[in-house]
């Protein structure tokens, strides 16, 4: 174990690199997903079953924690990893953006965002210097600065004033977080679909110095091909020698398009979310196991699929425990989703160490275009 944080290329092919984050908590592999922990829980999930679905990584929530159970509480017994029991990296987003998308009664300032709960009512705060303190109090490893982003589509002055607000942000992140020897900091680029904000932005993060840039501002609500657009441009942005990181994204393709154009680390809902819906990734596309078709089907969701919802349960039973709502269904398809993930990370790592990830993506579209079984 090292007691650094570090990031090391292993391999590049075009724009995309495959390589390793060390942490003292252990090793990330990139192109790495994180899935979505936000309640100090990946809903339906063991945590030693999310490793074993082959996760380096889990993501957390400052705005849901703080709310509940506080990070204060959190860290009187022990901090996120001792209370949810994952001892691998954490990295917390920073709070700003789900009060965006969560909180009620919002008002932001030069200072920060004063909010009321989307569970309770009650009144709360975030600034650069209080998100810092929680995702200190939670004992993150990865910590992102605190950050705000419009909805898309929006005006260039009100992208730009967004924009530059998050870079005074950033600045008081970096002041706040101070030196932490083993622990990161991410700058967070803003700019929605403006190249020279982005441009602004990236030069702006990397004169304060972090130990890894996050691409935000995008997927919400641009659509595939202007997000792909903004990422021709904005990873090249980045320093070459830092861990980027596309925040909150996403489809299986979205995330084969984005390794594609120079991203290494994702996280998303989507895998985990859909598996308590029925929705099942597999290679051939989606699967809604609630659909008819599968009610008399003995065959697994993926015969090539070495997930324990593959290997031992038919597509009739998941159609059965989903109607009957029992809560084998949401684990068993969120352990698969996850599975699914894990796999593709692996596949696009292994394709870009072998310099055949055209091949890999070729071969990802191909299958796809089959449809299910
Ligand atoms: N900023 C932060 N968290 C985020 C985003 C962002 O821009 C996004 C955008 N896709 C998801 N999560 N702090
Ligand atoms: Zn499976």
């Amino acid at each position: 174990m090292t007691q650094r944080f570090q990031f090391d290329i292993h391999a590049t092919d075009g724009k995309a690199r495959t390589g390793i984050i060390s942490t003292p908590r252990g090793d990330i592999r990139t192109p790495a997903f994180m899935p979505v922990g936000t309640a100090a829980t990946v809903k339906a999930m063991m945590p030693e079953s999310v490793r074993a679905t082959g996760a380096d990584i889990l993501l957390g929530n400052t705005y849901h924690l703080m709310l509940r159970p506080t990070a204060e509480r959190i860290a009187k017994l022990g901090g996120l990893h001792k209370f949810m029991n994952w001892d691998r990296p954490i990295l917390t987003d920073s709070g700003g953006f789900q009060v965006m998308s969560l909180a009620e009664l919002r008002k932001l300032t030069e200072e920060g965002v004063t909010f009321k709960s989307h569970i309770d009512g009650s009144k709360h705060m975030l600034s650069p210097e209080r998100s810092m303190e929680i995702q200190k109090l939670l004992g993150s490893d990865i910590v992102m600065c605190f950050d705000e982003c419009p909805a898309l589509p929006a005006d260039r002055a009100r992208i730009n004033e967004s924009m530059q607000l998050s870079m005074r942000w950033a600045a008081r992140s970096r002041e706040a977080f101070g030196d932490r020897p083993g622990h990161a900091l991410f700058g967070i680029q803003q700019g929605g679909l403006e190249q020279d904000m982005r441009a602004e932005s990236a030069a702006a993060l990397t004169k304060i110095g972090f130990d890894g840039y996050a691409v935000g501002g995008l997927a919400v609500g641009e659509g595939q091909e202007a997000m792909f657009g903004c990422l021709d441009y904005a990873p090249e942005q980045l320093p070459q020698d830092k861990p980027r990181y596309l925040m909150g994204v996403g489809k299986p393709d979205d995330i084969v398009g984005a390794v594609e154009r120079g991203i290494d680390m994702f996280d998303c809902v989507l895998p985990s979310r859909s598996g308590r819906t029925g929705q099942a990734f597999t290679r051939r596309g989606v699967v809604n196991v609630k659909n008819a078709r599968h009610m008399d089907d003995p065959r697994p969701l993926d015969e090539d699929c070495t997930c324990p919802c593959c290997s031992q349960y038919s597509r009739a039973y998941l159609s059965h425990v989903f109607r009957a709502q029992e809560m084998i269904s949401s684990m068993l398809v969120t352990w698969h989703n996850l599975h699914y993930y894990q796999e593709l990370m692996a596949g696009l790592r292994a394709a870009i160490a072998a310099g055949d990830l055209a091949g890999f993506v070729k071969t990802f579209h191909e299958a796809r275009a089959l449809g299910d079984i």
